[in-house]
């Protein structure tokens, strides 16, 4: 399986790498994975943060000098290789610096794809990529095909690279937005798009820039490469007809000539020759139409890579669903209480309210990334009987539904699950999928599910005594 193409060029950039003086900026997950393949591979390294993270000099590779606490100029100006962790934006003063002084910049993702010459399979997309990246190296896996998942999932690329090393037939990535900015020559043998809908416009200046970064994932691909992208879609539909790779849609609406859709509850695929029977809708153990999207794009992908239709049905069956997607964490006394933390944006928590039957009392809210809610108002009336709002999204979210739905100021989430125990009926749902980033009041959205689960595991017990 693999690409002569990767092999050949990751082949000549790793063996430069002993000449080279890098700089690591960010010392999270990637950044320290980074750090340590380039230390191990004989770079001169300097591994820089802005805060001072402890236990740095013990999990680094001896040789790794640590510049904690802020960044100087100087150690940018004086590289000429800087890796870029993904929550830096693409203006940071000291990355203008770093390229002032003629390094080249490069974020993790890239960073691995060179350092293997296996190929790669990867997704992105605003929503359901990390679902679509676990289904699609289950389908692998059932072909027995080794295809660990990683990137944006949560396990950095090169830490995958580096321990997986030459035990993988392929790599399946998740890549956001974010690892896009300076990835110019990954080249995923075949490349997903989930959907686009506006999300981090906080950070990139408007839907155009991301939708754009997002189509990064195919500028570097060649007739012999694929995508698979969202028929259903109009922002990822349009880029069926434009580059020169292998094309392929997915749709849960209406039949596409090459690729896979959902039809009368029925799945199929089509990838040259005769339209093949996948399996019936029902038989996919994870509900939603966001699943059913996901699956749809994973047996897309894994077709083009030569799987058959059995080993998606084995997946089909036996997938179980991600933490903090749609993740129902409590069933009692006639209450559903789902953990949908990853709905971080107003796209999720549409497709998310969708997904539930009866009445929901949502809880949504925390750090606003500003962009349109209005997409939010028809499954809001339709489906919402109450909205409990938390965090500094709190005001704009009042002010714009206050007139579809009731809403409640609750502020923090402990105060949210309380009042909502307090409220809600039998039959009912409580949601929360908050269409916000949780860094406000979180370390990040596992943090805020894992808070949402053990709070709404505890009101749910008192609910049901
Ligand atoms: N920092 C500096 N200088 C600065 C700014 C930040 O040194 O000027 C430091 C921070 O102190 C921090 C580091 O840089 O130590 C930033 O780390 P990071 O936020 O990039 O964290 P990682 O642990 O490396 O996580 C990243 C992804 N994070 C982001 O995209 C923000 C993780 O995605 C991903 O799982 C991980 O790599 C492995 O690939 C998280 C995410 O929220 C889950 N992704 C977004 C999303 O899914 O919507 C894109």
């Amino acid at each position: 399986m693999t690409s002569a193409v990767l092999a050949q060029g990751s082949r000549i950039w790793a063996e430069e790498i002993p000449s080279r003086r890098a700089v690591v900026m960010g010392m999270a997950r990637t950044g320290r994975a980074a750090a340590a393949a380039l230390a191990r591979r004989g770079a001169k390294v300097v591994a820089t943060d802005m805060n001072e993270p402890t236990g740095l000099a013990e999990e680094l590779p001896p040789g790794v000098a640590l510049e904690l606490g802020g960044h100087s100029e100087e150690t940018f100006r004086g590289c000429d290789l800087l890796v870029v962790s993904p929550g830096i934006p693409a203006t940071n003063p000291f990355i203008a610096a770093a390229l002032e002084g003629g390094a080249e910049v490069i974020t993790e993702i890239e960073l691995a794809s060179r350092l293997t010459s296996a190929p790669i399979a990867a997704v992105t997309g605003t929503n359901g990529k990390t679902t679509t990246t676990a289904m699609l190296s289950g389908i692998l896996y059932e072909a027995g095909i080794k295809a660990p998942a990683g990137g944006n999932i949560g396990r950095p690329m090169t830490e995958m690279v580096e321990e997986e090393g030459d035990q993988a037939d392929i790599f399946v990535c998740e890549v956001s937005s974010f690892q896009l900015e300076w990835s110019p020559t990954l080249r995923p043998r075949v490349a997903v798009m989930t959907n686009i809908t506006p999300d981090h416009l906080d950070r990139h200046s408007d839907l155009g820039e991301y939708a754009a970064l997002k189509a990064r994932l195919f500028s570097n691909q060649g007739p012999e490469d694929a995508k698979v992208v969202n028929g259903d879609d109009p922002l990822t539909a349009r880029y069926l007809g434009w580059g020169i790779q292998q094309a392929f849609s997915f749709s849960r609406k209406a039949a596409h000539r090459q690729g896979a859709w959902a039809e009368k509850g029925e799945i199929y695929i089509l990838m040259g020759g005769e339209p093949e029977r996948v399996c019936a809708v029902d038989d996919l153990s994870v509900p939603g139409v966001h699943n059913l999207e996901n699956f749809l794009a994973a047996c897309a992908a894994a077709r083009f890579l030569g799987v058959g239709v059995e080993d998606m049905v084995r997946l089909a069956r036996k997938f179980e669903g991600l933490p903090h997607r749609m993740e129902i964490v409590s069933r009692s006394g006639g209450v559903t209480w789902i953990n949908d933390s990853k709905g971080t944006n107003v796209g999720a928590t549409t497709m998310s309210l969708m997904s539930v039957e009866g009445g929901v009392l949502l809880i949504a809210g925390g750090t606003d990334k500003g962009g349109d809610l209005s997409p939010l108002l028809g499954p809001m009336r339709e489906r919402v009987r109450k909205l409990f709002l938390i965090g500094e999204a709190a005001d704009r979210f009042a002010a714009f539904f206050e007139s579809a739905v009731p809403v409640e100021h609750s502020g923090t989430l402990g105060e949210a699950v309380r009042r909502a125990a307090v409220e809600v009926r039998t039959g009912e749902t409580v949601l929360l999928s908050p269409a916000c980033s949780s860094f406000d009041q979180f370390r990040d959205f596992e943090h805020r599910g894992d808070v949402f689960r053990e709070f709404a595991k505890a009101v749910s017990g008192e609910v049901e005594s």
